[in-house]
């Protein structure tokens, strides 16, 4: 059996698991708090050298770290990954786009605005930071106005790497109520097979 190490209130993570649950595939969670530095023991960076989490131990032994390189791996042979060349590259496009324009301002904001303390000086950064997001959120609405879902072909796991941190943009103080395409595919991931909410 596979073994995820991951962090329940992560996105990155909670992409991982939603994906093992839509497979249907049993898994094994070793819950790591990075936030308390259980990312950061001489044990952990042995297993990924990064220093973060989620990370995917196969059967074998093999690891591999980066929550999209293991939605494409586990997704791999399933609906969720076309084997179409064009939509495979469609679908790597979205991941990549989460990975560089969107996480790094949805998700840090989210991280700042729960996480440290309210005098923080991290807390400085958040004006930039809903900057940034709300332009990965332009993107986005403007996309859903043509699709259902971000790949041609339907449901994907650029749906699932998008929805990680989207679901959660309110914490991090965005307001979603100009995007009402975004609050409809988020309803539609919500209404896939076997969809799990994120619990933490
Ligand atoms: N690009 C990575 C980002 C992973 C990441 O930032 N993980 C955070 C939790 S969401 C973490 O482990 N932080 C702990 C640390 O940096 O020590 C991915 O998509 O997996």
């Amino acid at each position: 059996m596979k073994t995820v190490y991951g962090m329940k209130a992560s996105g990155n993570c909670y992409k991982v698991q939603l994906l093992l649950e839509q497979l249907g595939e049993p898994y094994r969670w070793i819950e790591i708090d990075s936030v308390n530095g259980e990312t950061r023991t001489p044990e952990y960076l042995a297993k990924n050298p990064n220093g973060k989490v989620p990370l995917l131990e196969l059967e074998d032994g093999r690891l591999l770290p980066e929550s999209n390189a293991i939605l494409c791996y586990l997704a791999e042979g399933s609906p969720y990954l076309s084997t179409d060349r064009w939509l495979r590259a469609q679908t790597q496009q979205w991941l990549f786009f989460e990975q560089y324009s969107h996480e790094p301002y949805i998700a840090v904001a989210r991280f700042v605005a729960k996480w440290l303390p309210a005098d923080h000086p991290r807390q400085a950064e958040l004006p930039k930071l809903r900057e940034r997001g709300y332009q990965a959120l332009d993107v986005m609405e403007k996309h859903l106005a043509k699709h259902e879902f971000f790949v041609e072909s339907g449901y994907s796991i650029a749906d699932i790497a998008l929805y990680a941190y989207t679901h959660e943009a309110a914490i991090g103080g965005f307001d979603l109520a100009g995007y009402p395409r975004i609050r409809a595919w988020l309803a539609r991931v919500e209404a896939q097979p076997r969809f799990v909410a994120q619990a933490y």
